[in-house]
């Protein structure tokens, strides 16, 4: 046979604007640009992409074109690109890749096998943790061809590596045809292993989507031909990330001492991280450390306090600095009273221990764990503390004949900040005659506030939470029921949210 080529990549993330730089989401685009241009210069049979595209499930429009411009860049060259759908930019039905495939630019893979010569390649998208035991292989039977070799592409942590969620060997031994090489994505580090006579292997990200991940990035190359398959690893030159480790000895000036050290490395046009070890008691101005990294031409300065204890020390100069915005946000989040539920995801999604693909995962596992300790006969547990209300002209309360739904704008007399609550008035409430506002406020969701963490159902539905929808549609629908001021209001449905 003749030999067939593929370049299999994936976890491209195009549009992450790491570290806040527009340098670095170009970084991004770059890096899946020189593996493009590699497949065509090396002339393959085909690039796979095993999902995880697009940083996000909505890029921008600037993204959506990059991406076009590289896939137009492979039709021209007649090599096709093969793709599935990551959890990144997973939609709930029609995906991205549906729109460069109407285009003409990529093909889906899925259980159809697509033939190039003697290889049949074959394609599951991305599935959420919880859905695993559920997968439904009866979907590949009558589907073997006469091909010699059968290749799948996932986007999965899969065992037998690390963090894996799903036995690659249940994979292969439940498709109703053999398998010789599984090509993953979802674990941004590369690795391969044989399991049962099949391949299975990790590209690796394009590019460094965090610090945790330091190999070099890189792409396979698999070569199918007479002798069986060979999978090869091709490095992606990316931007350097130098990381300074500076153990603090409590002499005179820790500062000199830190910036002397980074004297030593060049830095020019990299991220650097200073990593600080030694003694916790040292007084530092991590800005001034900044500036400093940054005075020495570096594109993003970094700053990891490695030494132990510091967080528990007393002295506030110690705790407060610029560079941490982190402290500045949980003073904010304290004001915002949210929920039970709602801090949680926001401790998940900012805990720099949990990396970015596992927070759908852990949102889930933790959201599920929560859900189980809550009895829902019960009534909604109160957990906002009260806001006072104010009785001027800009409250607005709308309530129906039935009055057990009322919208209500308060104000927050110490900071003057407007809220609009959905209060849902107990029963005992719309019986009697007076309408009054009990305490049960849920959802305080501030006005003007273009982030919210209210959790709805929908929103555990694992992978990245993403509730921004959601949020337009509820202001939207907050919007509606105050114009029709006097219609009757259909009662309110509790919601996950109302009970975390
Ligand atoms: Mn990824």
């Amino acid at each position: 046979m003749d030999e067939i080529r593929i370049v299999h990549t994936g976890d491209t993330h195009l549009g992450y604007r790491q570290y806040h730089s527009d340098v670095r989401r170009k970084d991004f685009l770059n890096a899946f640009s020189t593996v493009i241009d590699d497949a065509i210069d090396m002339g393959v049979d085909a690039v796979v992409h095993s999902g995880d595209l697009f940083d996000s499930r909505n890029p921008t429009l600037d993204d959506i074109l990059d991406a076009m411009g590289l896939f137009s860049k492979l039709q021209k060259a007649g090599i096709p690109l093969l793709a599935i759908v990551g959890n990144h930019e997973s939609k709930q039905s029609t995906q991205w890749l549906d729109l460069y495939s109407s285009l003409g630019l990529v093909i889906r893979l899925g259980n159809e096998a697509y033939r190039l010569g003697e290889v049949a390649l074959y394609g599951i998208d991305s599935v959420p943790k919880t859905k695993i035991p559920l997968f439904d292989f009866t979907v590949f039977e009558d589907k073997a061809t006469d091909a010699k070799y059968n290749l799948l592409v996932m986007h999965q942590l899969v065992k037998p590596f690390a963090f894996g969620d799903w036995d690659i060997k249940e994979v292969i031994d439940s498709i109703p045809f053999d398998l010789h090489a599984v090509l993953l994505g979802d674990n941004h580090k590369y690795d391969i292993t044989k399991v049962s006579d099949t391949w299975v292997t990790y590209s690796g990200s394009t590019e460094r989507n965090s610090t945790s991940e330091r190999e070099p990035r890189s792409y396979n190359i698999v070569a199918v031909g007479e002798n069986g398959i060979e999978i090869s690893k091709r490095i992606i030159p990316t931007r350097e990330f130098v990381f300074i480790p500076v153990t603090l000895t409590g002499g005179p000036d820790n500062h000199e001492d830190i910036f002397s050290t980074i004297m030593e490395y060049d830095i020019s046009e990299k991220v650097v991280f200073v990593e600080l070890f030694g003694d916790v008691k040292a007084k530092l101005d991590f800005s001034e450390i900044e500036r400093f990294i940054l005075s020495r031409g570096a594109l993003v300065p970094g700053i990891k306090d490695l030494r132990t204890g510091v967080d528990t020390l007393a002295d506030p100069s110690l705790k407060v600095s610029f560079s941490d915005p982190d402290d500045v946000v949980k003073e904010e989040i304290k004001k915002m009273n949210l929920s039970s539920g709602g801090l949680l995801l926001d401790d998940i999604i900012r805990d720099p221990l949990i990396v970015k693909t596992r927070v759908g995962d852990e949102a889930e596992l933790k959201l599920g764990q929560l859900l189980e300790k809550i009895d829902f006969s019960q009534p909604i547990p109160v957990n906002i503390p009260v806001i006072s209300m104010v009785a001027d002209e800009e409250t607005e309360t709308l309530v129906s004949d039935k009055g057990n739904v009322v919208d209500i704008k308060v104000k927050d007399e110490d900071t003057s900040t407007e809220y609009m609550t959905n209060t849902v008035l107990q029963n005992i409430v719309s019986e009697s005659k007076d309408v009054y506002v009990t305490e049960k406020s849920i959802g305080v969701v501030p006005a003007e506030s273009p982030v919210d963490t209210d959790v709805t159902d929908n929103s555990t539905k694992g992978e990245d939470v993403d509730t921004s929808d959601e949020v337009e549609k509820n202001k939207k629908k907050s919007v509606g029921e105050g114009k029709k001021e006097h219609e009757p209001v259909k009662p309110r449905q509790y919601n996950l949210g109302d009970y975390l």
